[in-house]
């Protein structure tokens, strides 16, 4: 059997494409396994344009992240059996405080498009 040129060309992309991936895995989970230290804090997530801002955001453990509506129509963030902001009308907002580690992606279950990921990781106990 002879293997194209191309065929090569294909197989060694797909290797860079499986590298990269690995390569992105490795860095989410150092990232997952961190530890914050200071008090908990609030931090802020706007829906604008039919999209969340910031798109990825890390958070510790015991940390407040809220969600607010500044767009013109209604949006919602959901992650079954974790939170569900309910339909926010333009400018309403809401809150969460997660209690245990993890990658936690979510959506607007109105808008397809509209995805997101909070990664929660450990708080330092302190001295
Ligand atoms: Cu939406």
């Amino acid at each position: 059997m002879r293997v194209s040129p191309l065929g090569v060309v294909r197989h060694l992309a797909l290797g860079a494409v499986a590298l990269g991936a690995l390569a992105l895995g490795a860095l989410s989970c150092a990232r997952a396994d961190a530890a914050v230290a200071g008090e908990p804090r609030t931090h802020e997530v706007t829906m604008r344009a039919v999209s969340f801002t910031p798109k990825e955001l890390v958070v510790a453990v015991g940390d407040t992240v809220q969600w607010v509506n500044a767009d013109i129509v209604r949006h919602n963030a959901v992650r079954p059996g974790l939170f569900d902001t309910g339909e926010l009308r333009p400018g309403a907002k809401h809150a969460w405080i997660p209690s245990d580690t993890g990658e936690v992606m979510y959506r607007c279950t109105i808008h397809q498009r509209m995805r997101a990921k909070v990664t929660v990781v450990a708080r330092q106990p302190k001295d």
